[in-house]
């Protein structure tokens, strides 16, 4: 009896020191579990654009010799289709219509004094960094700026303080360096210079990697897993492209000339007679007035600009191996969103189809089998899975998932269907393995698509006004009800 109360004591004591660890020991509940986290985010970047996702043509090694030794996910969606909402989300851990936060403001008012992810390992010892773009900065407006994003939110930007313990911008020339450039967006007769701003713009540059943002974010990396590989680390590495403008050195377009070599996705004739006003996206090869010799050579300098990453992943990548910190470091590779590159005659992101909503995501983990997994995750899930493999408690407050179990067995599934959205289209998708349902206003108002993706993977045909779907439509629009009020149903007030 007596042993057994001091046994329940001791206990007591053991949880009561556990729950009263301050911010400067990490909360730990296994030995490995100070592992650093490489988080490694590129800009705009649909996965179909790498070789590790089985494109020929633009050949991505290093991205590739991640993927090769970590957990490929084949079924990775964003959960808001452009920069701002989808950063916003996954480093609070909260949906978009949780924070409200749906352009391109910090989510810091919305979410008082809880942590964010970065902060969580911040606040438990870590060194926390983040280097150029990781919550959202206008790209290149706010590179050239000074990377440090102030063009956004009454010049305060959307960044963070309070996540990073530092943080570094990459300023680069963007479309002003110099080289051979052409504005291929409303630019018919060829007479419009290069010019800034969110428009397809390709520069071959003269000069080095060092040039560019990228380049310089790559060396400031390398310098501070050099600096900080003995003691915990957090690093959020941000690479800007293939963002535009699609400028890189040079060297990178080679591959990619003569640019009318370059490939097409099919043209549908009538493919968008099935799709309703808003889920027509807001740059096509229509209004941006861009030609076949124009659409190609987008593809072209797309893919110049995503070697250029690659080639600045390999360096940091190089640099952990150098530091010894390899075997105690998790690395993910991801991207805020996907992109068309002429699906549909689509260009760019927003959009709620495949290549817009789908996202690259490599997560390598020390003493992990290599492996690809199918199994539907978001961008959400990556705060509380970190968490997990990390040792903290993952908050309750949080509406990711942790994914951590997937990385044993990848046959595992987490979710029945992703969610995501483009606020600015009032757009809501609800994606599983069978059907894509894009939902135009939160009861269909404004339009609905369905498609049947294992018929139709590339969404060609829009099947909700048939009458036979009317259930399959009314089954996800009941859904999509039921999870917005779940996001809604929060600790945020
Ligand atoms: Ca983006």
């Amino acid at each position: 009896m007596r042993l057994s109360f001091k046994v329940c004591s001791f206990a007591l004591l053991l949880v009561g020191i556990m729950f009263s660890s301050t911010s400067a020991e990490p909360r730990r509940n296994s030995e490995n579990s100070r592992m650093n986290v490489l988080f490694i985010i590129s800009d705009d970047l649909t996965a179909t654009a790498l070789s590790c996702y089985g494109n020929k043509y633009c050949q991505t090694p290093n991205i590739d010799r991640l993927a090769a030794r970590g957990t490929r996910f084949t079924n990775s969606y964003c959960n808001a289709t452009y920069c701002g909402p989808s950063r916003a989300s996954f480093l609070t851990g909260y949906y978009p219509h949780a924070t409200g936060v749906l352009g391109y403001n910090s989510p810091r008012p919305a979410i008082g004094d809880r942590e964010t992810w970065p902060q969580m390992f911040k606040n438990a010892g870590y060194y926390s960094a983040r280097v150029s773009k990781i919550y959202h900065m206008g790209v290149p407006g706010g590179i050239e700026y000074g990377g440090d994003g102030r063009d956004h939110n009454n010049y305060n930007g959307a960044d963070d303080e309070a996540s990073w313990t530092e943080r570094f911008n990459s300023p680069g020339p963007e479309w002003k360096a110099e080289g051979k450039g052409e504005t291929l967006e409303g630019n018919p007769d060829g007479k419009k210079p290069v010019v800034g701003g969110n428009t397809f713009v390709v520069v071959e540059a003269e000069g080095d990697d060092l040039v560019h943002s990228d380049g310089k974010t790559a060396a400031k990396a390398v310098e501070l897993i050099e600096q900080h590989a003995d003691k915990p680390f957090f690093l959020a590495v941000g690479f800007v492209r293939p963002h535009v403008p699609f400028v890189a050195p040079k060297n990178y377009f080679e591959p990619f000339l003569p640019y009318d070599n370059n490939e097409l996705p099919p043209k549908i004739p009538g493919d968008w007679d099935d799709i309703p006003v808003p889920g027509i996206n807001y740059k096509t090869s229509k209004n941006m007035k861009m030609d076949l010799r124009r659409q190609k050579k987008a593809v072209g300098g797309y893919y110049a600009a995503v070697s250029y990453m690659d080639a600045q992943v390999g360096k940091v990548l190089d640099a952990l191996e150098k530091s010894g910190q390899a075997d105690n470091t998790i690395v993910i590779f991801t991207s805020d969103h996907g992109y068309h590159l002429g699906e549909h005659d689509f260009w760019a992101k927003v959009s709620l189809h495949d290549e817009s909503s789908q996202v690259p995501l490599i997560i390598s983990v020390p003493g992990k089998q290599p492996a690809v997994c199918d199994s539907l995750v978001e961008l959400i899930d990556l705060f509380p899975t970190t968490a997990q493999l990390c040792g903290f408690n993952i908050p309750n407050r949080i509406q990711g998932k942790d994914i951590s179990p997937l990385l044993d067995d990848p046959s595992l599934e987490v979710r029945e269907e992703a969610f995501c959205v483009a606020p600015m289209r009032k757009g809501f998708l609800l994606r599983d393995n069978n059907w894509a349902f894009l939902s135009y206003n939160e009861d269909g108002s404004k339009g609905i698509e369905l498609y049947d993706v294992q018929k139709d993977p590339h969404h060609y045909t829009n099947v909700a006004n048939d009458p036979n779907m009317a259930n399959v439509v009314a089954k996800y629009q009941q859904k999509l009800t039921r999870k917005l009020k779940s996001i809604r149903e929060n600790d945020l007030n």
